[in-house]
């Protein structure tokens, strides 16, 4: 092991098709239900654990508590072919799979809270033979680190990795899957999945091989929690330098978008795009857990979080400024998910603009989100601030200022906001703008 390789050599050896009857999804959230359904759709009996009770009550009728296009029909299906069942508390199963949060915690510190007592209602039902996949992003070290918690709370199990002999498989494959594109990535992207032993990761490779189109890589269980970890500072990084080339082209006084489509055009450039700030619970969070492995080898992934962390501040002094400058009575803000067509506001940078610019702004302060039906707490606290209709915001603002590129403003005409002062984050109406700010 060590170097990655093609699953599909191992899977011969090691088929665990036939073996598998039940599988036991833990943690049911964006990545975690999608799976569950997915399975269960293929005819094995899954059972999904989540310690929320809305959650839980959800699944149960067949509902899906989030947004994610095609989720609702796939859940549906799922449970109402009795193949898909939701509950608090893990039970027996041949294949355990841990989809939980792994957030920070203040310093910027991961938070393995939600692992250890993931594995700790776990470890009373596992049995001889199990195979247990770690699929929350982690720190470098945890699937070990969850190796030695099942260690001491089964010690009548032998462990992967301590002696020749083991009872139980354990191994770390991360989700790779992008919010919005969960069902079709869940299927077709490759994945990277590291043992404890090289038994390990067979193991989980013929497991991933009942349902994945994409190539299982195997290598060990370190390598593939840098392997993501790596991924998601990289898209960071690249954000990062989109932002800062977005500052430089305001204060040169050049269009962004128009910059980066023929800076794109080399074949070897492919910048991303600048906006209103990086969020979400992964690129915001997951680079601080390769930095609190090593801070002083680490000042370009922090110089990239620091830079995209100073996005939203940047744009709310922008939007202060145009507020002088127009005598704005009225604001409205299209979008609070931290990315398009999803409904998910976790780390989002459009709740952090509009929490704070209504606190400094006298008037009123509209907010457009598709994808939500009320306010959240954080945001229905302020008095100013109304949840309003797409039509309604541009009725009534005196600055229109874009931070989500949802569809729903994508298909908004340049006749509706004539007369209006707009500030266009994400580059939407870059195409009928003459002068565009990018929130530089
Ligand atoms: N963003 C930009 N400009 C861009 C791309 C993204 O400003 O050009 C912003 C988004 O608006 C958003 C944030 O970055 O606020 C993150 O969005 P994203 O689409 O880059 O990523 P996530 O967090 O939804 O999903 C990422 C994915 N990782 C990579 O693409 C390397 C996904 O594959 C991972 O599974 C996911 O993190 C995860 O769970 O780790």
């Amino acid at each position: 092991m060590g170097t990655v390789t093609q699953a599909s050599g191992f899977w011969k050896n090691s088929d665990l098709s036939n073996k598998i009857n039940s599988i036991s999804v833990i943690g049911l959230g964006y990545v975690g239900l999608p799976t569950a359904a997915m399975i269960a759709n293929r005819g094995y009996q899954v059972i999904g654990v989540d310690v929320d009770p809305i959650v839980v009550a959800a699944i149960t009728r067949g509902e899906t508590p989030f947004v994610e296009p095609d989720l609702d029909k796939l859940v549906r299906s799922a449970v109402s072919s009795g193949n898909l069942k939701a509950a608090f508390k893990p039970e027996p199963a041949d294949v355990f799979i841990i989809s939980v949060p792994t957030p920070f915690k203040n310093g910027n510190i991961p938070d393995l809270s939600y692992l250890e007592t993931a594995v700790k209602t776990l470890a009373p039902v596992l049995s001889i033979g199990n195979l247990i996949i770690i699929e929350s992003t982690s720190p470098v070290g945890t699937t070990e680190k969850i190796r030695d918690w099942l260690s001491k709370f089964r010690p009548d199990l032998s462990m992967p990795g301590k002696t020749a002999h083991q009872d139980v498989y354990i191994a770390h494959s991360p989700e790779r899957v992008l919010p919005g594109r969960v069902l079709l990535e869940l299927v077709e992207n490759d994945r990277v999945i590291g043992g404890i032993t090289p038994i390990c990761a067979e193991k989980a490779a013929s497991f991933y091989q009942l349902f994945v189109n994409g190539t299982c890589h195997v290598t060990d269980a370190q390598t593939a929690e840098f392997v993501k970890l790596a991924e998601n500072a990289y898209r960071d990084t690249n954000v990062a330098f989109a932002n800062e080339l977005s500052l430089l082209c305001e204060e040169l006084n050049i269009n962004v978008w128009n910059m980066l489509e023929l800076a794109n055009r080399h074949p070897r450039v492919n910048i991303l795009k600048p906006g209103p700030g990086v969020g979400g619970h992964c690129i915001a969070v997951d680079p601080w857990f390769l930095v609190a492995s090593a801070p002083n080898l680490t000042p370009l992934i922090q110089a990239a979080r620091s830079v995209n962390n100073q996005k939203p501040k940047t744009v709310i002094k922008q939007i202060m400024s145009r507020v002088v400058e127009i005598n704005a009575r009225t604001i409205s803000f299209l979008g609070l998910a931290y990315k398009a067509n999803i409904d998910d506001l976790r780390e989002s940078p459009a709740v952090e603009i509009v929490i704070k610019t209504a606190e400094i702004f006298k008037g009123d302060v509209y907010v457009c989100e598709p994808n939500i039906t009320d306010l959240p707490q954080s945001l229905k606290s302020s008095k100013n601030i109304k949840l309003s209709s797409v039509d309604r915001c541009l009725d009534v603002a005196d600055l229109v200022v874009l931070l989500t590129d949802h569809r729903e403003f994508a298909q908004i005409s340049s006749d509706s906001l004539t007369n209006k002062s707009i500030i266009d984050t994400r580059g939407v109406w870059k195409s009928f703008l003459t002068k565009v700010t990018n929130g530089g």
